[in-house]
């Protein structure tokens, strides 16, 4: 009786096994045989009541079918995991001719851009990169280059101070007594870096970049420093480009001037060279220059604090002369691509950073 159940249970269970199309059925399947509350299970539970000289070929007439029915399920398994794979495959097919993802690419920020630019350039008429420390003693960023204790330039409402005697650089004419102690004649350096001035508005930072140039040797006149920056302007700015000094003052250059380029917008260095109005012009506001740059002959006072005597008379009977510039980054990058406001360079937006 027993053995009938468990040949047709078996027969049963093979043909749902082999009919199974997904592997989902096939485990519902394996569940209602071999799971605990089983059809297999069930048959084997009335064991019991077969006399016990018949309990032997019994249970291993049900270890058989159970064997059967685990070795069908193994393979229909492997079966349908071969089929189902297959199908995902064909599905998932890549199509090579899809057009890639845009991938997004960074952009050097537009001071990057003109530093790399300046360095370049000035790099050209031998000036070599030197770089000074942006924590600096308010003895360097101020004594060392002509700017007295009761100068204006030290307010508080101008300079970051970290502590006692020390600052945060205001500008990179900090390290020109660093260069200047340091080095003997002849120098030609230029110093890229961050300085630091309480600061905020369209045309002004608390952090900015300048660049500094220092050029020092026998007979360095002003003609030299009209020459290099000229060369500087047509380079940057555009061949057309002229440059114009006006007087000023820094406590660390004597002669000092203030340098403009002519506007490269509205006039293209030509017209403006005069004066003379050029229409409405954003860039220059129709005065046909643009201020870039303070510059000058190094005072002979820091030579005196640098502790080197260059006006003895050394081997060709010339005097160690020297001059000095210092541009603000940002404003340049501001001119050449018209950016309206300067916080737009540090508000980190990639939109507008991502144009230039
Ligand atoms: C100086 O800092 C002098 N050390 C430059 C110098 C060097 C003169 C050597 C003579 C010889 P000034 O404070 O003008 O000068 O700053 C130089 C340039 O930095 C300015 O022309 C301007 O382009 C830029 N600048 C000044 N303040 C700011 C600011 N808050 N934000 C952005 N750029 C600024």
């Amino acid at each position: 009786m027993l053995r009938n159940k468990l040949d047709a249970l078996s027969a049963q269970a093979l043909s749902e096994i082999s009919q199974a199309s997904t592997s989902e059925a096939l485990e519902l399947v394996r569940i209602s045989y071999l799971g605990k509350k089983g059809s297999l299970s069930e048959v084997l539970k009335g064991l019991g009541e077969v006399p016990a000289a018949e309990r032997p070929a019994i249970g291993a007439l049900a270890n058989e079918s159970k064997r059967k029915i685990e070795s069908a399920l193994e393979n229909q398994k492997s079966l349908l995991e071969e089929k189902e794979l297959s199908q995902k495959l064909s599905k998932e097919k890549i199509d090579p001719t899809l057009p890639a993802r845009s991938l997004h690419r960074g952009s050097l920020h537009p001071v990057t851009q003109v530093t790399r630019k300046l360095l370049q350039v000035f790099g050209r008429l031998g000036f070599e990169v030197t770089t000074g420390p942006e924590v600096e003693t308010e003895f360097l960023n101020f004594e060392a280059v002509n700017i007295p204790k009761d100068h204006p330039a030290r307010d508080m409402q101008d300079t970051f101070f970290m502590g006692p005697g020390v600052v945060l650089r205001t500008h990179t004419s900090a390290v020109q007594m660093r260069v200047l102690r340091s080095q003997s004649w002849p120098v030609r350096i230029l110093c890229p870096g961050a300085v630091y001035r309480c600061d905020q508005d369209a045309t002004h930072l608390p952090m900015f970049h300048q660049v500094e140039g220092l050029w020092v040797d026998q007979g360095v006149k002003m003609s030299d420093l009209k020459g290099t920056l000229e060369f500087f302007a047509k380079e940057v700015f555009g061949p057309g480009t002229k440059i114009r000094l006006r007087p000023s003052y820094f406590p660390f250059v004597e002669p000092g001037a203030e340098v403009d380029v002519s506007c490269f917008q509205c006039a293209n260095g030509t017209s403006s060279g005069s004066g003379k109005k050029t229409g409405s012009c954003r860039i220059c506001k129709d005065t046909g220059w643009l201020e870039i740059l303070g510059a000058g002959m190094v005072h002979p006072r820091l030579f005196e604090l640098a502790g080197k005597n260059y006006e003895l008379p050394n081997s060709l009977g010339k005097k160690v002369t020297g001059f000095a510039f210092g541009m603000g980054v940002e404003r340049i990058a501001m001119l050449l691509h018209q950016i309206p406001d300067l916080r737009l360079m540090t508000a980190g937006d990639t939109r507008f950073l991502g144009q230039f």
